[in-house]
């Protein structure tokens, strides 16, 4: 159980290049603007912001960029100088979460407390909320963004091996990852999903069995070998009519309701251990709105509750 956290550790990494549209560099000055930091405080939780990462502006490193990873050398700073961060703040016994930034960021955020776990003797689960996969590779790829490769390089597929220098890279097995809320993925991209055989609830499921239902079976998995779980949560996960402020907006995704009922099930399970917020784009929001409602979901992942009131407990028991 990891619910003994009282400290938060905020770290914000505002990188863009990972996506298509610019703009995700302003994130972490949202979610500030909307009231993080105070809303975790009411909640009873010591916060530490730790400012926004700044990584070097010469790569460190001497191997060769692969073909089809577009920013290569400006993500690969970002990625190492956040797997650092992300491990000694992991160590520090706070809770980090980190504010992106696009999701190219998990790739060294979610490295980082791998390593942090792995050394503990704790399994890492990892769950993705996003419409997207994020399962290519500079090989599968069709736009070259690494904010869709993020996924698959921490399962350990081949293709950016140097991007971590001198950083171990400590990689998740493929069935410690749930993708979830799944609604756009390509075609070489879904067959390596297939391939690993990684979880993924897409939306057609959602419907048909309920956000409640498939998060349980979630939590089950990581209580069952005794993991702990990092939520990376893309903004476009949710439906574009609850959050517009992302670069890609994909219809038919969680709405409002199911997206809190998700952090209040993520919150009592007692087992998350880190989060990242990545793809908040400011500059495409409308009036703040989508950094107000990531705020409050975050809020609820860590406590928010409508009445303060036990939950009835009515669960259903997931199937094997
Ligand atoms: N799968 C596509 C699209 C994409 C992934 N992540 C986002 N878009 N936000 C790609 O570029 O790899
Ligand atoms: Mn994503
Ligand atoms: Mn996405």
């Amino acid at each position: 159980d990891v619910s003994h956290h009282k400290r938060i550790a905020l770290l914000g990494a505002p990188v863009e290049v990972g996506a298509s549209q610019r703009g995700t560099l302003m994130g972490p000055a949202a979610m500030r603007t909307a009231g993080l930091g105070p809303l975790l405080e009411d909640l009873g939780f010591v916060v530490e912001d730790h400012g926004d990462l700044t990584p070097p502006a010469v790569p460190l490193s001497t191997d060769t960029p692969p073909e089809n990873a577009r920013h290569y050398r400006v993500i690969q700073n970002w990625i190492q100088a956040l797997s650092a961060r992300a491990y000694t703040l992991a160590q520090s016994g706070a809770l980090p979460i980190f504010m992106g930034g696009d999701h190219s960021l998990s790739m060294g955020s979610v490295n980082g407390v791998a390593r942090h776990w792995h050394e503990q003797g704790r399994e890492l689960f990892v769950l993705w909320l996003d419409a997207h996969a994020d399962y290519n590779t500079p090989h599968t790829t069709i736009t070259g963004n690494m904010h869709g490769m993020s996924a698959a390089f921490l399962c350990g597929e081949s293709g950016l091996d140097g991007l971590l220098g001198a950083e171990p890279r400590a990689s998740i097995k493929p069935d410690n990852l749930d993708l979830f809320g799944i609604r756009s993925i390509d075609k070489l991209e879904k067959e390596l999903v297939h391939a690993r055989k990684v979880a993924i609830a897409d939306m057609r499921q959602i419907d048909e069995f309920g956000v409640g239902v498939l998060i349980r079976r979630v939590i089950e998995r990581v209580k069952a070998r005794n993991g702990v779980l990092h939520v990376s949560f893309d903004v476009d996960f949710l439906d574009p009519a609850a959050a517009p402020g992302v670069g890609t907006m994909v219809p038919g995704g969680a709405t409002y309701r199911e997206a809190h009922l998700i952090m209040e099930l993520l919150h009592d399970s007692g087992l998350m251990c880190s989060l990242d917020v990545v793809e908040l784009n400011p500059f495409l929001d409308e009036r703040g709105r989508t950094a107000r409602v990531m705020v409050e979901l975050v809020g609820s992942l860590f406590g928010q509750q409508i009445t303060d009131r036990p939950t009835p407990s009515n669960a259903i028991i997931p199937p094997a």
